[in-house]
């Protein structure tokens, strides 16, 4: 525990070393703490996540994986990452960039898996994007009713269980149902997943994690609007030609 340790006399390697542990003990308060400590020594908020709070989860995963861990002990690490990214969380969206468009994100029926799909929601935000969490367990209703209130240009699925992955199928079988399947782009991510999979369900690309999915929805909100930008060179070179 680091209530007995100086961590402001500590160097920027062994404090996130120590962050990893404390996740790892699911000492929120500590991790807060660190999280803290680690933006006054100028660490950029996203370093501070890769570096410190993910890292600290990928060991906390193996050690579940491996049976070191059990259920509890991963939710309290859980809780511990939640809080420090309670504190990262607005300084990731606080880059005041230009609305790039709107993403509805959600964790998909069955599954109750969300810290990584709220990496991606609030990498998301830190990019630019408005984003809308629907939160865990979203049946193809919630998603419909996301899109209805919101007409987001993006859709974002996140599945942890190899079980819930094929919800996304059933998903993207409605929006096609619905008409609106090519009006939106659809990305999808989780630990199970890979292109393939995407590609075979109908998804418009797989992200691997939240980086990729902030650079996916970059590209194609670019793309979708290149061709309004293209159509305004040509009738500008029309009127140039004309006129
Ligand atoms: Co669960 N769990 N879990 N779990 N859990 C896994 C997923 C598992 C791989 C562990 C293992 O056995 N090694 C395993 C799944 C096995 C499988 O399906 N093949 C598993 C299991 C079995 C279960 C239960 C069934 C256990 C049980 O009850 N017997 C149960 C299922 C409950 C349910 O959903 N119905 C369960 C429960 C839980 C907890 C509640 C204890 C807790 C979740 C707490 C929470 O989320 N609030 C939990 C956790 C924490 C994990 C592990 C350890 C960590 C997941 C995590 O948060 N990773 C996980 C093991 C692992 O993944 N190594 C495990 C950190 C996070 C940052 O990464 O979620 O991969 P990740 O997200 C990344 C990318 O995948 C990507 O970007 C993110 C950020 O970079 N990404 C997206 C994710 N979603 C995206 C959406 C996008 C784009 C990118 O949209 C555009």
């Amino acid at each position: 525990m680091s209530d007995e340790i100086d961590i402001k006399s500590m160097p920027i390697d062994e404090l996130l070393e120590l962050m990893g542990e404390d996740l790892y003990d699911g000492y929120a308060e500590e991790v807060v703490e660190e999280v803290e400590e680690l933006l006054s020594r100028d660490m950029t908020p996203y370093d501070v996540l890769t570096e410190g709070l993910v890292a600290g989860m990928d060991i906390v995963g193996v050690d579940f994986r491996d049976g070191i861990l059990f259920v509890p002990e991963v939710l309290m690490a859980a809780k511990a990452m939640k809080a420090g990214m309670g504190i990262l969380r607005p300084l990731l969206a606080e880059t005041g960039a230009p609305k790039m468009g709107t993403m509805v994100i959600g964790t998909v029926k069955g599954d109750i898996h969300d810290i990584g799909k709220n990496l991606v929601a609030m990498m998301m935000e830190g990019a630019g994007f408005e984003v809308v969490n629907i939160g865990i367990n979203n049946s193809v209703d919630d998603f419909m009713a996301a899109i209805e209130e919101h007409a987001p240009e993006i859709i974002g699925m996140s599945a942890l269980l190899t079980t819930t992955m094929p919800y996304m199928r059933v998903v993207i079988e409605s929006l096609k149902d619905e008409g609106i399947r090519d009006d939106l782009v659809v990305l999808v991510g989780g630990a199970p997943l890979n292109e393939a999979f995407a590609d075979d369900i109908g998804a418009d690309a797989y992200c691997r994690d939240a980086a990729v999915a902030v650079e996916t929805a970059k590209k194609f909100m670019a793309e979708r609007k290149q061709p309004v930008v293209g159509w305004l060179v040509v009738g500008w070179l029309g009127g140039w030609v004309v006129g």
